[in-house]
């Protein structure tokens, strides 16, 4: 069992989510963030770190048996911000993991690094990366960057392909039907994630057990993930789709609108096969 988990970006959403549900789990979750976290329950402590900073990055990872990287900015923004946070922060996290004898690896990936796939398509654990934004773009760089530590350095990692775990806890439009994941489940995925003894690397799918789901979470479904909840039970509360086309077209929603100057026929003909 591991000792001490630490969290990156551990003051935002899913970090909330994963306080509550993981508490008691594991003797110690050391939580971090750029903001200092002053509400610390039992078995919880903190540091202030930024993922850009390697040396804090190093200091943050003492004593530390199993990692997950939440620790991102959470949405598109320009590549000025992206590259140090999202990418230069995804390797010095690995690579501070890597020299502190870190043996696992959770990152937060997100359903953009495959946001240009065609909603009429099922993907699965081996789906390659279609990113739909800058965004998406850095997630795929963290599974990429996974890939490598666990096959030249032996880490064990696990990609989470995040849906839609927002305030508040429920979905809120038409998409997050197929896309949602609630605090418990997400809570509880990260719980298998850390615990699964035999694995190298893989991908999985942050999605609630939802009826319209996109995604054939099979493979956390065998690692002994039981989701709890469904979007479906939220259906007549939702906002309808946007007037949107090219939004509605493919996994990612608005993100693969935003700054869209592409060719919808051709985009949507490529089924990525
Ligand atoms: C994400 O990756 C974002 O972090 C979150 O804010 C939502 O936009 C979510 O994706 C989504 O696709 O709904």
């Amino acid at each position: 069992m591991h000792q001490r988990v630490l969290i990156t970006g551990a003051g935002g959403t899913v970090g909330r989510a994963l306080r509550d549900g993981l508490a008691g789990r594991y003797p110690t979750l050391h939580l971090s963030d750029r903001e200092p976290i002053d509400d610390l329950g039992d078995g919880e402590e903190s540091v202030v770190a930024d993922a850009q900073d390697m040396a804090a990055v190093q200091r943050s990872m003492e004593g530390v048996d199993a990692v997950v990287h939440l620790g991102s900015l959470p949405v598109e923004y320009p590549w000025e911000d992206i590259l140090p946070n999202n990418i230069a922060g995804t390797y010095n996290t690995y690579e501070a993991a890597r020299l502190a004898g870190v043996g696992r690896i959770l990152f937060a990936s997100s359903n953009h690094a495959i946001g240009f796939y065609r909603r009429d398509l099922t993907l699965d654990h081996r789906t390659a990366p279609r990113p739909d934004t800058r965004y998406g773009l850095s997630k795929a760089f963290g599974e990429h960057l996974g890939s490598y530590y666990a096959d030249k350095f032996g880490l064990r990692v696990l990609n989470i392909r995040i849906g839609s775990c927002n305030p508040p806890n429920k979905p809120l439009d038409v998409r997050h039907l197929s896309t949602w994941i609630s605090h418990r489940d997400m809570a509880q995925l990260v719980r298998v994630g850390l615990d699964y003894p035999d694995l190298h690397y893989a991908t999985v799918y942050g999605m609630s057990g939802n009826t319209r789901g996109w995604w054939d979470n099979t493979l956390a479904y065998t690692m002994g993930y039981a989701p709890e909840d469904n979007a479906e039970d939220f259906a007549d509360e939702v906002a309808p789709e946007p007037d949107d086309p090219v939004a509605n077209a493919f996994h990612g929603g608005v993100y693969t609108s935003d700054e869209w100057h592409g060719d919808l026929e051709r985009t949507t003909a490529h089924d990525g096969t």
